[in-house]
């Protein structure tokens, strides 16, 4: 059946872009299709499809209305925008009646094309909206304190709550939606049937600011007569283990939140005439412990299936044994939302790749791929047999599973069986592993592969992005980038799946969040975000080292190169997408944060050295993990400054606040000159004054001594303009210097390795920027390729073939996405795709090619794609007898300069004419071994001979 409806959908497709005109297509609503949402004005968007070049919209119409059969020009009776003139086909606000709760808002558009055509009306797409008012709920926060039990050694882990309650329908139900909510994580099921198929709600927020809700149409769930509504809570981010809290011996270690895990649901029903029903969460609902025994994020999950209370998920059941469930009292400062973000979900299932046996009757089954999830287990047994599940990115060279580097994260599943004869089947609900290999015990057989299913977990971001070369290492590299990503967005970005962490380390995410929209739809997953990001900031007005920011550890404050993810996450979100709300609403905090900045400077606009000596550690987290002499963290600190300063201008000019432009814009020269005049010497060489910082005690490596001319001080000063551009060159040449001093190596962390390739591109040293990013050569990307990787790692030589694990335990995750912010250089220079307007409305091609005569070693085929808000680009390059051939889409509604790289002499075709002469695309002139010409859009081919 899906099979036939994708078929149906591409054939719908292919007629719409063989069609004269326009048809827009995929109809979204705050990014999502049919969404639920508490947006008062929720942003619309479409994607145009046209069988014809150069085609782009000149006015667009939508129609919203209250019923499917409104929604005619006639009749729309929440909008009609009538014809309106411009290109815009997203981030369109809804600006007709306003809407109440509750409200299904049916809508469609239609758009004129180039020649003042209107095309067809759009298939109807709709959104609903949430409970717009706390007021709304009047359901209680109930639960059942099980506090007191589950103390063990070293963990305390409670049993899971299990809560229900008849109630019965009437006959002539309409419409059922169910609302629901937990300071925990709960999972709701209505007659057995689990709502919806989202994991792990309702998120991580700040569970004191806000908790989000997740809305289910259950109107096929429910019969007449009594039904039963049921559900599980788990401890999760709200009362479970955080972080590293016990590892470093925090006094608080769980519970940072609150203890007792506590739901908020609401099933609101409405009859056929006109009636409505509502029933709430309250001091009626029933409530007991079940099977799960154990149940927490970072160390799994226990299920005594001999404990299972049979039906008590269905009408029926003897509750009378069941305590009362306890009412507890609401935070009244705390907001109700609509969850913003892509749900987290199972998106895909990976199947054994090998068993191998292990002494004492255990085995290891090996995923094939390092990956963040579960698995479900079949197995059979007499009741009590007890299967335990532990988890390994690794094995030791002897086979042994490797969890030394999980740290204080148990990370084992124990399932108890029932003894069905039959066989039984589990999965956990609440908990998940990053890992490639599962140890099984306690079976009494030898397994086959089907008795382990991997069900890979994460935020559900649309995939946009395609890279694929004739390099293996290369394909392989752009694999693991994304696995990684998969693995570490899971309702917030994250540092790693697997160890006692998995916190939303701000450094590691404002260094990859740009990478991430070139692979996947992350608007939505941002949005999600960065209100928690903003819910985080600090008193001061800095920005946290991780958001949420429970108090993991005392000493955490602040830190340069992290805190920045306040100002870079929100523009990267506007640059991608051309989302400006994110800018309005954030603005006050992005604002405090930039006074914070302002008054650390203390009126110098530059940080000098120790100018963080208070934090911890000293100075932050510099260039994290770097080699070789430390780059001063106050001189990437004052990068920062301007460089914030710069994006703030931009945002600032985004939104029309050209008060704030001005500021900002003179706050970025004023730091430029100020850091240029005390870090840098006459001949523009990076300097610091190393002396100040003494033996380094207390900073981030600081034995190993400071200097300001390192590969990380001029790839960001690069990258971040903050060298006069006459300077530039000079700053390319003594990067290049300092790297060939290296070997060609990179000696680059956590904040240098990201800027790295695209300065190196930018001053015109491309073949050394392919030569460090083909090289399998430690430090390198290939380097973790030829170590047999599937993911990105926290370092280089997380693993070696040689060496085995060199840094065990210590601080060793084989899933940290970091390093593969490389991703941003391969889709931006490689393959040369470059937004020149927000949301790619205009962008660039210009791919840089890669050196020739590499043979397998290097690439002579490549091709990238991404599918922007405006539809998808593609850049296609190949090396081959007869010259370059490069393709190029360009999407409906946008205009893209095409620099092909050729030299005065060569003959170029474009779509088989000579470019001269083209009808297809305009000649603008030649630059810098480029010529370069403008399209509209359509599929082009270029061959230059
Ligand atoms: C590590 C985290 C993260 C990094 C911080 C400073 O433990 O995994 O990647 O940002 O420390």
């Amino acid at each position: 059946m899906k099979i036939l409806v994708s078929l149906l959908l591409s054939a719908c497709v292919f007629t719409g872009a063989n069609a004269k005109g326009l048809d827009p297509t995929y109809l979204r609503c705050e990014y999502k299709v049919n969404p639920v949402t508490d947006q008062k004005s929720p942003r619309l968007s479409w994607e145009l499809q046209s069988g014809e070049n150069n085609q782009v919209q000149t006015a667009y119409q939508i129609l919203v209305a209250s019923t499917p059969e409104n929604l005619t020009e006639a009749k729309a009776d929440l909008w009609n925008t009538n014809k309106t003139n411009g290109r815009a086909t997203y981030q369109i606000e809804y600006k007709g009646k306003p809407l109440s709760s509750r409200t299904i808002c049916y809508w469609k558009v239609r758009s004129w094309d180039k020649n003042g055509v209107p095309g067809k009306w759009s298939d109807a797409a709709s959104w609903e909206m949430g409970l717009l008012a706390k007021n709304e709920w009047k359901a209680d926060w109930i639960g059942l304190d099980l506090d007191h039990l589950g103390k063990g050694k070293i963990y305390h882990l409670p049993p899971a709550p299990y809560l229900r309650k008849q109630v019965v329908i009437k006959k002539g139900l309409k419409k059922a939606r169910l609302y629901v909510t937990a300071l925990g994580l709960y999972e709701f099921q209505i007659n057995g049937k689990k709502a919806g198929d989202a994991f792990l709600t309702p998120g991580w927020t700040d569970y004191d600011k806000r908790v989000y809700y997740q809305t289910y149409d259950v109107t096929s769930d429910l019969k007449p007569g009594e039904n039963a509504l049921a559900s599980q809570l788990s401890y999760g981010w709200y009362a479970g283990y955080l972080g590293y809290s016990l590892l470093v011996q925090n006094p608080v270690v769980r519970a940072f939140y609150g203890k007792v895990p506590l739901l908020k649901a609401q099933l609101e029903v409405e009859y056929s005439d006109g009636t409505k029903e509502s029933f709430m969460t309250d001091q009626t609902w029933k409530a007991s412990t079940g099977a799960i025994l154990e149940s927490d994020l970072l160390n799994g999950e226990t299920y005594d299936a001999r404990l299972e209370p049979t039906g008590w998920n269905k009408g029926g059941f003897d509750d009378s044994k069941w305590e009362k469930a306890q009412v507890f009292a609401d935070k009244p400062e705390r907001l109700i939302q609509v969850y913003p973000g892509p749900p987290v979900k199972v998106t895909q299932t990976l199947e054994v790749k090998t068993i191998a046996d292990r002494p004492g009757g255990s085995y290891i089954f090996d995923m094939g791929q390092n990956f963040a999830g579960i698995v479900g287990i079949k197995v059979k047994g007499a009741a009590g047999d007890t299967i335990r599940l532990r988890f390994g990115e690794k094995l030791h060279p002897d086979g042994r599973l490797m969890t030394e580097n999980l740290r204080m994260a148990r990370a084992t599943d124990t399932y108890i069986l029932k003894g069905d004869p039959q066989g039984e089947t589990w999965e956990p609900q609440f908990t998940f592993h990053g890992f490639q290999y599962v140890e099984l015990a306690g079976l009494g057989y030898k397994p086959g592969k089907d008795a382990i299913l991997g069900l890979v977990i994460g935020s559900d971001t649309p995939k946009t992005g395609s890279f694929e070369t004739d390099n293996a290492m290369v394909n392989q590299l752009y694999s693991n980038i994304d696995w990684t990503q998969r693995a570490n967005y899971i309702d917030i970005p994250t540092d790693c799946p697997q160890r006692d962490e998995r916190i939303g380390w701000t450094g590691d995410a404002q260094v990859y969040a740009k990478s991430a929209t070139f692979n996947r739809d992350v608007a939505s997953f941002f949005t999600k975000w960065v209100v928690d990001l903003n819910d985080a900031q600090r008193k001061d007005g800095s920005y946290p080292v991780y958001a949420p920011a429970p108090d993991l550890r005392k000493s955490d404050t602040f830190s340069p190169g992290w805190m920045e993810a306040g100002i870079i996450c929100p523009y990267q979100i506007y640059r991608a997408y051309g989302d400006t709300r994110m800018i309005s609403e954030g603005w006050p905090a992005m604002s405090r944060f930039m006074d914070f900045l302002e008054k650390r400077s203390k009126g110098g606009y530059v940080f000098k050295e120790n100018a963080f000596a208070d934090i911890d550690p000293k100075g932050g987290f510099g260039d994290w993990l770097s080699f070789g002499k430390k780059t001063p963290p106050d001189m990437l600190a004052s990068f920062y400054y301007a460089y914030c300063a710069d994006l703030m201008a931009e945002m600032a000019g985004a939104v029309n606040n050209q008060k704030d432009f001005q500021k900002y814009t003179q706050i970025g020269a004023k730091v430029r000159k100020a850091v240029l005049a005390h870090y840098s010497d006459a001949s523009g060489k990076f300097k610091t004054d190393a002396k100040a910082y003494g033996n380094g005690a207390g900073y981030v490596d600081g034995a190993l001594g400071f200097t300001g001319h390192t590969q990380t001080a001029y790839a960001n000063a690069i990258y971040m303009k903050i060298i006069d551009k006459s300077q530039t060159k000079k700053s390319g040449d003594f990067l290049v210097a300092l790297l060939k001093e290296n070997g060609n190596k990179l000696g680059t962390g956590f904040l240098g390795a990201k800027p790295l390739l695209p300065a190196l591109s930018a001053t015109g040293n491309t073949d050394l920027a392919y030569r460090l990013f083909l090289s399998k050569e430690f430090p390198s990307w290939g380097f973790e390729v030829e170590q047999g990787s599937t993911t990105i790692w926290e370092r280089w030589d997380s693993f070696t073939k040689e060496d085995g694990f060199k840094y065990n335990a210590a601080m060793n995750s084989f899933s940290h996405y970091a390093f593969g912010a490389v991703c941003e250089w391969m889709f931006g220079n490689a393959a040369g795709i470059q937004a020149t307007q927000p949301g790619f409305a205009t962008f660039d091609i210009k791919p840089e090619i890669a050196p020739d005569g590499m043979g397998k070693e290097g690439i002579n085929h490549l091709k990238a794609s991404l599918v922007t808000m405006n539809g998808k680009v593609v850049s296609e390059w190949e090396r081959g007898n007869s010259g370059l051939n490069l393709k190029v889409n360009v999407p409906v509604n946008t205009v893209a300069r095409i620099h092909i790289p050729s030299e005065k002499s060569q003959q170029i075709l474009a779509n088989k004419e000579n470019i001269s002469k083209s009808k297809s695309v305009k000649l603008i002139g030649t630059e810098n071994g480029h010529t370069i010409v403008e399209a509209g859009s359509g599929s082009y081919e270029f061959v230059v001979k």
